[in-house]
């Protein structure tokens, strides 16, 4: 045996040569004459003869999980063109003829699975896309999925990969995967009972309904939540052709590498003066070398509404298909990403259900994502309950299991379940929108834009100013919340996620905001569906955008929560981009100094206007830096305008008879 000695005599002789081994970094710069020298002096590990120290890290490590309460199993799962698709699959340790619950998403199914290290499935679960009591008091067997192109997968990733068809001649789109995944999830899954159901939140929400095109016979229940529906109208790239740029970081980070490691990276505390330095969305790419990627080389190509956009609409897709599925569909009304797609889809599916038994819409008061958190708050507003609980507790759990275990009952749930905001109560409705029922109406009534900045249901009278006024300056727009301005980020004190309920406040008192306001309101006031804009406008521009606000104006005071008194509330609103008046698919100039209908929905609500509240209207003519600044001329490319493009324009909000502005509301009349 080598004398202690020796050993160390060894170990020193190595320790000093490695020590005096310069670093890789230190090696590119000193490759002199004089350190190759040294390099002969130093021996390398190989022809050094000293006693094993072996390493103390096994060549394969194997966990031992026996005591866990379920079973990981990491397969890929082979396509019909061959790809295999890595898929997480958790079953609850010793269950038989367990239904399946899947999800597929591009977002690391690994990480959707893995929020703890624990030897339990709640843990693991507990975090986005999981509505883990339901998983784990329902003793689901849970199937989380990479698609195509994304983490641990095989193929090519394409952004919201298009049905096949015109924008995708492949044989291969999601609904074939997932096909083709609930297809080997039946058959190699000895613990399932062989029926399974999907879910998933804004972009797995899109990609569960993709699952309705086609179905699997195993597939009972499908339940698309805050889904990625239309990009173009209401969802995350442009609202009504107005291009929301904030979002560039996560087509950056999204498709610039498979494992998504590569990561947009920040020049600016505030979005404000990084979109601002820039000028244009196109050269803010530019400069990071975002042309590479190609969604964004498509969203440059695609400003309008052409068919590039028509045809992934997934709405539109879905009204040609069957209803095989049963669906439950859930829209949250402070949706920041996707306000549009759950009512978009509601409104083609439930046509396709005669006997109001396959389709059902939850309505929630929600944030994107929050009913599988705590719903029992959003910014300033309390809700007297855990309203995301609620929902997961008494209609998610019940209407899965349902279709997905033989011995469950039929869930008690309405068509629609619908939470009334200002009033913090759950409604149970036969439809939607809400149509009245036999104690109530709906009327679609129109509240005027008044002479001296009021609001009212009379229509302006002869004699009455015709219009206010303001200033659009490009080179000071509107923030659309107070600066410094947050990216779209979700971690913790990112607050991007709850800007639809920031106080309005902030934007009421700018000069190129115009704010209507009515009298305080001595009854309720309920609302419910989807106002709409009716904007008589002009420019003095040949491009405007215009933005509209429906706003809850909150009592001077508020006994018990002083910090809501004079809040304004942002109910619904929305942008709209006025190249596209006469038509989404082609921009043109506008006739300055015109008159002009501006005709646009804002998102659902389902509100009540409380005594002592006021209604307010805003109108703007920029939303930044969440949408990109319109130059106000018009440019072939707002992707492209340059500096010298962007002009002051004197803007005109008409209210005068023959030329009166108004939002339609869905006025509920007991
Ligand atoms: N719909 C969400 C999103 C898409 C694109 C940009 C930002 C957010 C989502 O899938 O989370």
């Amino acid at each position: 045996m080598k004398t202690l000695r020796t050993l160390v005599t060894a170990s020193c002789l190595v320790a000093a040569a490695l020590a005096q081994q310069p670093n890789r970094a230190a090696n590119a710069a000193a490759d002199t004459p004089r350190a190759r020298s040294n390099e002969a002096a130093i021996p390398s590990p190989s022809s050094v003869k000293y006693p094993a120290l072996p390493s103390e890290t096994p060549e394969k490590f194997e966990p031992v999980t026996d005591s866990f309460d379920y079973v990981k199993r990491d397969v890929m799962i082979p396509m019909r063109d061959g790809v295999r698709l890595h898929t997480v699959i958790l079953v609850p340790r010793g269950i038989k003829g367990a239904p399946i619950l899947l999800t597929r998403t591009p977002y690391d199914a690994a990480r959707l699975t893995s929020h703890a290290e624990s030897a339990h499935l709640g843990p693991i679960l507990d975090g986005y896309d999981n509505a883990t009591e339901v998983i784990v008091e329902g003793g689901y067997i849970r199937a989380v999925q990479d698609v195509r192109g994304k983490y641990g997968s095989e193929g090519d990733y394409i952004m919201n990969r298009p049905l096949r068809g015109p924008q995708n001649p492949t044989p291969v789109d999601h609904a074939t995967d997932t096909y083709d995944t609930i297809d080997w999830l039946v058959k190699n899954t000895p613990e399932s009972n062989g029926k399974v159901g999907i879910l998933g939140i804004s972009y797995n929400g899109f990609l569960t309904l993709m699952g309705l095109v086609d179905p699997h016979p195993a597939l009972k229940v499908a339940v698309p939540i805050n889904p990625m529906v239309d990009g173009w109208i209401g969802d995350d790239w442009f609202h009504n052709g107005a291009f929301r740029q904030q979002m560039m970081p996560y087509i950056y980070d999204q498709q610039a590498t498979r494992q998504s490691e590569e990561k947009w990276w920040t020049s600016h505390f505030d979005d404000y003066d990084m979109f601002m330095q820039a000028g244009s969305a196109g050269e803010l790419g530019r400069r990071r070398g975002l042309e590479q990627v190609g969604f964004w080389r498509k969203i440059l190509e695609h400003p309008a509404y052409d068919a590039f956009w028509r045809d992934q609409a997934v709405d539109k897709a879905l009204a040609a298909q069957p209803l095989q599925v049963p669906v439950m569909v859930v829209d949250s009304f402070w949706d920041a990403e996707d306000i549009y797609g759950a009512i978009a889809v509601y409104k083609v599916l439930e046509p396709k259900d005669p006997r109001n038994d396959r389709v059902f819409l939850v309505l929630g008061p929600w944030k994107h994502g929050q009913m599988i958190g705590d719903g029992s708050t959003l910014g300033a507003l309390r809700f007297s309950s855990d309203t995301a609980l609620y929902f997961r507790r008494e209609m998610l759990r019940p209407f899965l299991d349902q279709y997905l275990k033989e011995d469950a009952p039929k869930a008690d749930i309405p068509p629609v379940m619908a939470f009334e905001t200002g009033t913090n109560t759950w409604r149970r409705l036969p439809a939607w929108p809400a149509t009245g029922s036999s104690d109530s109406t709906v009327d679609v009534t129109p509240l005027y834009l008044n002479a001296g900045l009021k609001l009212s249901f009379a229509a302006p009278r002869p004699g009455d100013v015709a219009f206010d006024e303001y200033v659009s300056d490009p080179a000071k727009p509107v923030p659309y919340r107070a600066r410094p301005i947050q990216p779209v980020a979700y971690g913790t004190g990112m607050t991007w996620s709850e800007w639809l309920v920031d106080d309005q406040r902030e934007a009421s008192g700018r000069p190129d905001v115009l704010v209507f306001v009515s009298e305080f309101l001595r009854e309720p006031l309920r609302i419910s569906g989807q106002p709409v804009a009716n904007l008589v406008a002009s420019t003095s521009g040949t491009d405007s955008d215009w933005v509209v606000k429906l706003i809850d104006v909150y009592p001077d005071e508020v006994a018990g929560q002083p910090g809501l008194g004079g809040y304004q509330l942002m109910v619904s609103a929305d942008i709209f981009r006025g190249r596209y008046r006469e038509s989404r698919e082609m921009a043109r100039p506008i006739t300055p100094d015109q008159p002009l209908t501006y005709r646009f929905a804002l998102p659902t609500a389902n509100h009540v206007f409380l005594p002592g509240h006021r209604i307010s209207v805003q109108i703007q003519s920029s939303w930044f830096p969440l949408y990109d600044r319109n130059p106000q001329v018009f440019v072939p490319s707002i992707f492209w305008a340059q500096p010298g493009d962007y002009r002051k324009a004197v803007q005109r909000v008409y209210h005068a008879p023959g030329q009166t502005s108004f939002i339609e509301l869905p006025l509920v009349s007991r």
